[in-house]
């Protein structure tokens, strides 16, 4: 018997960090989880859902999932871009988890099967120097990750990108009724950054996974000028070297260096990236299942870079929600060319709404066999937790231009 969405609610809730949760519910009553979490413009997600999606989903077939991706993505006339993506997604990973909790089966079984037994994956370490980076870069090899990622301060900048200037952990996001600033200069950055990976590397030996971001800052010429400078630290990845809009840029940066280079976090949809793929200029693509359309979408992104040999490796900070984060290692399992997945973490109130099935041992992910996406969400615990604005930072140059953040 055909099952129709009956009903499909935003809700929004704040332990510890704003997320923005799709709940759809079906005539058989299955409910599906989907996030539509856009670090700092929350608000405006929920708002494309609630006012704009919702009432062109009640009454519609639950098991038809292209077809609706297809439908909300054509039919809005308006493409591509984060806030529509992001609601497409949410929708998407809501009903991928009503088809595996209606068949009984994980998500991963639709996809094709597992391919692998357990996910790769990194975390974040951080210091304010690189002493304070090491003592961070200790306590998570103590947790059993074997892939990290590595950011430390900048002499001469005071708040830089991926240090907590307090010291502890990094959350980019602040609460707060303005957009926190940061500092930024390449010179002084690209003076430091090779040393300071030269020393980590020394520090865990050559068997640790070693990652760093640079978030979008250099120019092409830099970022081949960094990339040539620490290829022999033996990287696993370098992120986001340049800003990345004009995708022809990469191939410059790659025609430098070997080290391998990913990049792809903010793009949304096949189109905003298919250059760096059919170019062969990256190693690892990093479209998030949810920001980017869902699993229908990123699965096509992934076997688009498959024919080059890229990897899919998505996106996982603590800004997207324990659904996406489930949807990624889904996929993870059944994906060909999955690379490795982004674990940040998510802060202790978290997991009074959201209860997951997957379980970390050893560096990797291992999922359980619970239906669907195998992620609860406590409606009564969310409320305890009202939305707060927050904001994400952005940064200056020392002369007080704005610069990529
Ligand atoms: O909301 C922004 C964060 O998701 C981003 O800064 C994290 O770059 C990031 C990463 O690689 O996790
Ligand atoms: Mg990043």
């Amino acid at each position: 018997m055909t099952q129709r969405i009956t009903s499909a609610d935003v809700i929004i809730t704040s332990p510890g960090r704003n997320y923005v949760t799709l709940k759809i519910v079906t005539s058989d009553g299955v409910v599906g989880w989907g996030d539509a979490t856009v670090n700092g413009r929350e608000l405006a997600v929920a708002s494309y859902l609630a006012d704009h999606v919702v009432p062109l989903l009640i009454g519609r077939e639950a098991d038809r999932i292209e077809d609706t991706w297809q439908f909300l993505y054509r039919s809005a006339y308006w493409r591509r871009g984060p806030v529509t993506m992001a609601a497409i997604g949410a929708v998407d990973l809501a009903l991928w988890d009503i088809k595996g909790k209606s068949l009984g089966v994980p998500v991963y079984q639709l996809l094709g099967g597992a391919v692998r037994d357990r996910i790769l994956t990194y975390t974040h370490t951080t210091g304010r120097d690189i002493a304070e980076l090491k003592e961070s870069v200790a306590e998570k090899l103590e947790a059993g990750f074997r892939a990290i990622r590595v950011q430390s301060g900048v002499p001469g900048l005071n708040r830089v990108y991926g240090v907590n200037d307090r010291g502890g952990a990094y959350e980019p996001a602040q609460r707060s009724a303005v957009a926190p600033e940061e500092d930024w200069d390449s010179d002084l950055y690209l003076k430091t950054a090779p040393a300071m990976l030269e020393e980590i590397r020394a520090h865990v030996g050559p068997d640790i996974k070693l990652l760093h971001d640079v978030h979008h800052r250099l120019t092409p010429i830099q970022a081949a000028r960094l990339g040539k400078a620490i290829e022999h630290v033996g990287l696993f990845w370098l992120e986001d070297v340049t800003p990345g809009e004009n995708q022809e840029i990469l191939h410059l940066v790659r025609q430098h260096t070997t080290v391998p280079l990913a990049i792809g976090e903010v793009f949304n949809t096949i189109w905003d990236v298919k250059d760096f793929i059919l170019t062969q200029s990256i190693d690892f693509i990093r479209t998030c299942v949810m920001h980017a359309g869902g699993l229908s979408h990123v699965r096509k992104i992934f076997d688009l870079g498959d024919l080059y040999g890229i990897q899919g490796a998505p996106h996982g900070p603590s800004d997207v929600s324990p659904i996406t984060m489930a949807a990624s290692m889904q996929l993870g399992l059944a994906q060909r060319n999955f690379g490795i997945q982004e674990y940040m973490g998510y802060p202790d109130l978290a997991k009074d709404v959201f209860t997951t099935s997957y379980t970390f041992a050893d560096g990797y992910f291992t999922l359980g066999d619970a239906p669907g996406l195998g992620v609860d969400f406590d409606e009564e615990a969310a409320k305890k937790y009202p939305y707060e604005a927050a904001y994400l930072p952005y940064a200056r140059r020392l002369d007080g231009t704005v610069a990529d953040w």
